[in-house]
């Protein structure tokens, strides 16, 4: 027996929601960008492009492009013999977005600590590899094989935690008392949020305790807080911190 778990309308109207609302931000932050000297450009252009990206990757999910059905095995006989097969959805469309805005929104938060190019570097390259582990682990026919991508997904992700937030919060002593007090705050958002990305992952495409209108929803409600969000907030700081400190 064959089960066929896909998106329905909601599904689907969600995807085209984000898509507008990423496309909004975006013309918003080049929009921002141009406001300032252009040597101040730098987290805006980081930014604008993390929602472009996204943009185009909700995109191609709304229109039905970068997702595969994916099957696994939901039952067998006492014999080992496969008697239900599950054919699940799965955007990879989102993998291929989240390798490249998440390095981009891990350096904003880098260059706004001041760490230093070789923590950059291993934060980046840690971030790619719990990206791509990722995605193994959602490509994976074998349960078991499954969360061992998955877990070493989430070892590289504390490697960032402890990247940004340890060696992050050292290089920071040598920052203003404005800047401090932001990336402390900022920085605690990102770490809930990202947080709650293994734990989505964990319920719906790793346990497939919900469907897949539900999994995209969690995903759009936490893609629009990390990436607009998360932008807004940054940029608007970030030009009334321009004006007091020439650091940054
Ligand atoms: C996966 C599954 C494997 C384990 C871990 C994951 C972490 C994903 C994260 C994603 C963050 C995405 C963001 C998107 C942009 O808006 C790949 C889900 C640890 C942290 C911030």
């Amino acid at each position: 027996k064959v089960y066929y778990q896909t998106s329905s309308e909601v599904g689907h109207r969600t995807l085209w929601i984000v898509c507008v609302l990423m496309g909004l931000s975006s013309l918003a932050f080049y929009a921002m960008a141009m406001r300032v000297p252009v040597q101040k450009r730098l987290f805006h252009v980081i930014t604008a492009l993390v929602t472009t990206f996204a943009f185009l990757s909700y995109y191609a999910m709304a229109t039905g492009d970068g997702v595969i059905s994916h099957s696994y095995v939901s039952g067998r006989t006492k014999h080992g013999a496969v008697t239900e097969i599950v054919k699940r959805d799965i955007y990879w469309a989102r993998y291929v977005d989240w390798s490249i805005t998440t390095p981009l929104l891990l350096l904003d938060l880098c260059l706004l600590a001041g760490l230093n190019g070789a923590s950059i570097l291993v934060t980046v390259v840690s971030d790619v590899i719990m990206i791509l582990t990722g995605l193994f682990a959602a490509l994976s026919k074998d349960e078991g094989q499954g969360w061992g991508w998955y877990a070493f997904a989430c070892i590289a992700y504390l490697n960032i935690i402890y990247q940004v937030g340890y060696k992050g919060t050292h290089a920071l002593s040598a920052r203003d008392y404005k800047t401090r007090a932001f990336f402390g705050s900022i920085s605690l958002f990102t770490l809930l949020l990202w947080t709650a990305y293994p734990i989505v992952w964990g319920i719906a495409d790793g346990a497939h305790r919900v469907n897949v209108d539900i999994e995209i929803i969690a995903y759009a409600v936490l893609d629009v807080l990390a990436k607009g969000v998360f932008g807004f907030w940054l940029l608007l700081a970030h030009d009334s911190m321009a004006r007091t400190s020439p650091t940054i």
